[in-house]
């Protein structure tokens, strides 16, 4: 495998942990997006000459219509999705204005850390399952 085939096409992605009472805060993917019907994280990815965190909350803006102060660095993860990688950030986010609402998500749920063990979530996601329900459960400041 040359060079190029190995590092591929990587999507740099951000995707913020927002906590209430204890609860996490999910997206369900719309129809006609790729992994239609998962839940997930509400973020996306960097634009070009973006921050992370500038990314993240320009998402969190779009998506569930909140203004976001972006909190500590938690975890990267990478996965690929065959031709395709994506490289995950994710941050704590402890503090908002205004509330969730579906902008983009087919709905939102607040969910107990354990409860993404039942969930259909991203694959990327359930890889390193044990350790996001760990971070969810242990927020930083
Ligand atoms: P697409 O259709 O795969 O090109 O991506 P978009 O534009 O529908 O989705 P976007 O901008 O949310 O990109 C996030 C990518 O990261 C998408 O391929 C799904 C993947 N991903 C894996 N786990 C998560 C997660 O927890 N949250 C988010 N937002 N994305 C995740």
């Amino acid at each position: 495998m040359n060079k190029l085939k190995k590092r591929g096409i990587w999507i740099p992605v951000v995707t913020g942990l927002l906590r209430k009472e204890g609860k996490i805060l999910l997206g369900r993917r719309p129809v006609g997006e790729s992994l239609a019907g998962a839940w997930e994280f509400p973020g996306g990815k960097i634009d070009q000459g973006e921050l992370p965190q500038e990314a993240l909350a320009r998402e969190l803006q779009e998506e569930v219509g909140i203004e976001a102060e972006i909190g500590p660095l938690r975890l990267v993860h990478t996965h690929s999705y065959g031709e395709r990688g994506v490289l995950l950030v994710f941050y704590d986010v402890h503090f908002w204005k205004g509330e969730p609402k579906t902008l983009y998500h087919e709905d939102l749920i607040w969910v107990a850390p354990d409860e993404l063990r039942r969930l259909e979530i991203p694959e990327a996601n359930r890889r390193i399952l044990d350790h996001l329900i760990h971070i969810l459960k242990n927020p930083q400041t």
